[in-house]
């Protein structure tokens, strides 16, 4: 059975007024992620990994490196699926209940994690990711070159942000600080990071 890219959460102009274009979504969902689905099933065709799971094919393939291209872009379809299920219209503010208590008790409060994961995002070099995850227990603020994701570290993701170039160059051409800002004042879904806390 083949991998099925996953439908988008909201309409693709949704976030328009949110600092996120349909022009983008047009490319970024309907090109980049897209190719990413494609390009497994391609990969993974007629093999036993073509049946397993999104999540085990990504820790299978982590461990061999020949299997490069099949983690590359296994872990590229989840990733933006969780990606896009990291943003709401209307998205930003703080989180509440038991997400805040725990960032106040793991991170020293919103304004941190704020902070850190700005700096995780700015700071990855080239492209990448920036992540809130669960580390054995624990939040962190974690950034990963590439594909690569939480899932193979055995750390439970939260929320993501795409600092690929393609994710942000439509809206705000080099500016990636701009875009990092815009994500946590307009776009983060924290209801989902709740979501995923509690589901831990
Ligand atoms: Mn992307």
């Amino acid at each position: 059975m083949a991998f099925e890219q996953a439908p988008l959460p909201y309409d693709p102009g949704a976030l328009e007024p949110h600092g996120m274009s349909a022009k983008t979504f047009e490319f970024h969902y309907g090109k980049h992620h897209a190719a990413y689905v494609a390009n497994l099933n391609n990969l993974v065709k007629d093999t036993e990994l073509a049946d397993k799971s999104l999540e085990e094919v990504i820790k299978i393939s982590a461990k061999d490196p020949a299997k490069a291209g099949i983690f590359n872009n296994a872990a590229q379809a989840w990733n933006h699926t969780f990606f896009w299920n990291s943003m709401k219209p209307n998205g930003g503010g703080a989180p509440t209940g038991d997400l805040a208590a725990k960032i106040d008790s793991d991170l020293g409060g919103f304004d941190k994690l704020k902070e850190s994961f700005k700096t995780a995002a700015a700071t990855q070099f080239g492209s990448g990711w920036a992540w809130l995850v669960l580390d054995n227990g624990a939040l962190k603020v974690i950034k990963t070159p590439n594909a690569e994701d939480p899932i193979p570290l055995n750390q439970v993701p939260l929320l993501t942000l795409d600092v690929w170039e393609h994710a942000y160059y439509i809206d705000y051409q080099n500016k990636r600080p701009d875009f990092i800002q815009n994500f946590l004042d307009q776009l983060v879904n924290w209801d989902f990071a709740a979501a995923n806390l509690a589901a831990a």
